[in-house]
């Protein structure tokens, strides 16, 4: 039987035959049986929350880790693929510069989503490949990406969509943490595009539908509210640094300075030059996806900020903003929807 207690004190939650049905017929991401871990309400795959939690919350991380989290297509590879440049390639003459990002960057978050149905859409073989070669003595069923990534030698540049309040108490004393956040209208057009391009479960949602799930907290790693909260909460810690997709890409120079220092990469000026051609988006998009052989097809799909324009309708663009509204007024967050 799986646990139903967390160390991080979540307590595991089956949703009721209604919620499930509420979530499986709204025709949203993931058909398969999900849990809320109360009292926060993450929404996560059964059974893998209650296998995979405890596992992050005792990874051992290391003190030169750089961990980038996000609620989900809020900039993140973005933001993994600077890193990696900045710490590992600032010249361009690394090696493994052509590898996909992900095979550079390992996702814990991986581990969640592996064994649900939803793996027969998204082609993970090439991880378990990658797996068998790098881990021949270990099991899968332990996690594919987390004994990856614990493998893993060098600096490690770590991507997760797991929130704050899943790992341990020191966590952020443990490591350095970019949290990445996007306006909620990008994200969600963001989000709906991706789906339907790799439609997951026949995804046959329309948009008014797929953004009022996300605006009931209904989608995977979500809520969107919660999760941000969590970092913005943190701001101000020496260990994170919270950044807006917005801000990135409207000075792009002044946050890679800003992370120059954070990181300790002791990058010249013509480094981050470098940095930054290396990592706009049509640079990124050039060098193709961020998996090889799964899951993302024209995964760079736009990377502008105000996109969301062309896809709502004034009502819901009202109900939007006044979701927004309400979380956070009291918090001071300010969003730049361009
Ligand atoms: S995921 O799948 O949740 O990890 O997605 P994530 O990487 O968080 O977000 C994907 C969106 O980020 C855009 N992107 C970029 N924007 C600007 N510059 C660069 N270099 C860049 N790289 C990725 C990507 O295109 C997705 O946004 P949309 O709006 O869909 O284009």
């Amino acid at each position: 039987m799986s646990k139903t207690k967390l160390l991080s004190g979540h307590k595991v939650v089956p949703l009721t035959q209604e919620e499930q049905k509420e979530i499986t017929d709204s025709g949203v991401v993931f058909p398969c049986a999900m849990v809320r871990l109360q009292p926060d309400g993450w929404l996560l795959p059964d059974p893998m929350a209650a296998k995979y939690c405890d596992t992050v919350y005792n990874f051992k991380f290391r003190p030169d880790d750089l961990i980038v989290m996000s609620y989900p297509k809020s900039g993140t590879t973005w933001m993994q693929e600077i890193l990696w440049t900045m710490v590992h390639n600032p010249d361009l003459d690394h090696p493994e510069t052509s590898k996909p990002i992900l095979d550079r960057s390992p996702d814990i978050s991986f581990d969640f989503i592996f064994d649900t149905p939803v793996a027969q859409f998204l082609k993970f073989e090439a991880f378990r490949k990658w797996f068998a070669e790098v881990c021949p003595d270990r099991r899968t069923e332990d996690g594919i990406m987390l004994q990856i990534t614990e493998l893993m030698s060098g600096r490690r540049i770590i991507k997760s969509h797991l929130p704050l309040s899943l790992m341990s108490p020191d966590f952020l004393d443990k490591a350095k943490v970019v949290y990445m956040v996007r306006n909620p209208k990008d994200v969600i057009v963001s989000y709906f595009n991706m789906l339907k391009k790799i439609n997951v479960g026949e995804f046959s949602s329309a948009f008014e539908s797929f953004t009022r799930s996300f605006m009931q907290d209904n989608l995977i790693f979500g809520p969107y509210w919660r999760h941000v909260q969590e970092a913005w909460e943190q701001r101000e810690h020496p260990n994170l640094r919270f950044v807006f997709y917005e801000d990135l890409k409207a000075d792009t120079m002044t946050h890679l300075q800003r992370l120059n220092d954070f990181t300790g990469a002791n990058l010249t000026q013509s480094q981050l030059d470098t940095v930054a051609r290396h990592t706009s988006f049509s640079s990124m998009k050039g060098r193709g996806e961020p998996m090889k052989d799964g899951l993302f097809t024209n995964f760079f799909r736009k990377g502008t900020s105000g996109g969301w324009k062309s896809y709502f309708t004034p009502e819901l663009e009202q109900e939007m903003d006044d979701w927004i509204e309400k979380h956070t007024t009291k918090n001071g967050m300010n969003f730049k929807m361009y």
